[in-house]
């Protein structure tokens, strides 16, 4: 696998220099910068391309290229907003960047309610609580017949944590949510909104009426459309899972599990539609068999992110520490070295840990943490590696 970061540009306090050092071989990023649903230009595109070769890594992954609301929820500005996105996939080929990843998540990309919840060493994870999320769904975005969507143990846990809340527990909520989540993932919220809840509410309407078959079926029109110049440039497209991997809003979710991605696989049979296998939100879907995913997927996936999360009883998951957890990142190794060696891998969120907190990092992004659990991948690739050479001079 080739050894991948998440790097968010020039401005990131993380620089290029100190990632070579620690033995990075390719750059996951994005031009931040562009707005959602701008053409991002070949000239933009070559700049950032170039500062990273000058660094001696290559850029090896766009993460994300977004995709506008409005093409996931069809839109009658959805073909001119593709059409965008396809000048902006050739921009991308023509530089040479050919591995694309975008998500198909409404209205919110991934959600955490805690993001610096306490292992007990002094170090901290990210986390999600089921009644915390749903305190904000029923009690913070007050959406009409939300609490018929949470199961009875989750509302019995909102309505203990409706006795003592307070109105700077329900800030950090939304800011947790709706902000430090999205702010850096060009979501729909940004550090500084004004009105992020009225702003949440307006979103969801314009999702009335699109259920499961009707996301589905705006993915695929999606993918049909752009595919013609996936073909042209070599671009290998890779949707990112739906993490937390369940509904959530009354809004429908469709990569959430082995049906879903087997769905949108054979919905446009082509190898230039393919998955992002990331560990780390399967992992938080109890439904999930990881390891089987991965291979049954292996073929189809074109970048894959290492994190691992723990289930807990009452459906909360916390981010595991990256040798254990429900993922079992070492049988994943084993399965993409096999079946599709050289496959761009990132280490994705990790503890922060001695002193990352202080940093500002991006929640989940931190330095010392994810050094950490590179060096635990590495380590894991170089023994599956001996494995795979031991039994070639064994079969021989
Ligand atoms: C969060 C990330 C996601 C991911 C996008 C891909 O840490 O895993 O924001 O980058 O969903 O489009």
């Amino acid at each position: 696998m080739e050894k991948t970061w998440r790097w968010f540009g020039p401005n990131d306090k993380i620089t290029l220099d100190m990632l070579r050092q620690i033995g990075v071989e390719g750059i996951v990023t994005a031009l931040h910068h562009v707005p959602n649903g701008e053409i991002w230009t070949l000239e933009e595109i070559e700049k950032l391309r170039d500062m990273i070769e000058a660094h001696g890594m290559r850029w090896s992954v766009v993460e994300s290229l977004p995709v506008c609301e409005a093409v996931k929820y069809g839109g009658p500005d959805r073909d001119g907003l593709i059409e965008k996105y396809k000048v902006s996939l050739a921009n991308l080929g023509k530089a040479g960047v050919k591995t694309v990843c975008y998500n198909f998540m409404p209205v919110l990309d991934w959600a955490r309610t805690d993001l610096d919840y306490p292992n007990g060493d002094g170090t901290t994870n990210l986390y999600f609580s089921r009644a915390e999320f749903a305190y904000f769904d029923i009690h913070i975005l007050k959406r009409e017949g939300a609490d018929k969507d949470w199961d009875d143990a989750t509302l019995v846990r909102v309505a203990e944590l409706a006795k003592d809340m307070t109105p700077e527990r329900e800030a950090k909520l939304v800011e947790n949510i709706v902000i430090k989540t999205q702010g850096f993932v060009n979501g729909n919220f940004s550090e500084g909104e004004l009105n992020p809840v009225e702003k949440f509410r307006e979103l969801l309407k314009l999702y009335d009426g699109v259920d499961k078959e009707q996301l589905r079926a705006n993915m695929k029109y999606f993918l049909e459309a752009i595919m013609p110049v996936c073909r042209e440039y070599g671009i290998n497209m890779c949707v990112h899972p739906d993490d937390p991997p369940m509904a959530v809003f009354g809004l429908p979710r469709i990569v959430t599990c082995d049906e879903d991605i087997e769905w949108f696989l054979n919905a446009v049979p082509d190898e230039h539609n393919g998955l992002t296998f990331c560990a780390g939100s399967l992992s938080a879907g109890a439904h999930n068999d990881v390891p089987a995913l991965a291979l049954k997927y292996a073929p189809r996936t074109w970048f894959v992110h290492l994190r691992s999360c723990d289930v807990l009883p009452n459906g909360d998951f916390k981010e595991a520490h990256h040798l254990a957890g429900r993922a079992d990142i070492i049988s994943l190794v084993r399965t993409f070295e096999r079946v599709k060696p050289g496959l761009p891998m990132r280490v994705d969120h990790a503890m922060q840990m001695l002193g990352d907190e202080k940093m500002g990092y991006n929640a989940g992004y931190s330095f010392h943490g994810r050094m950490l659990a590179l060096g635990q991948v590495e380590g894991v690739m170089a023994t599956v590696a001996r494995e795979i050479s031991e039994e070639k001079m064994q079969n021989a």
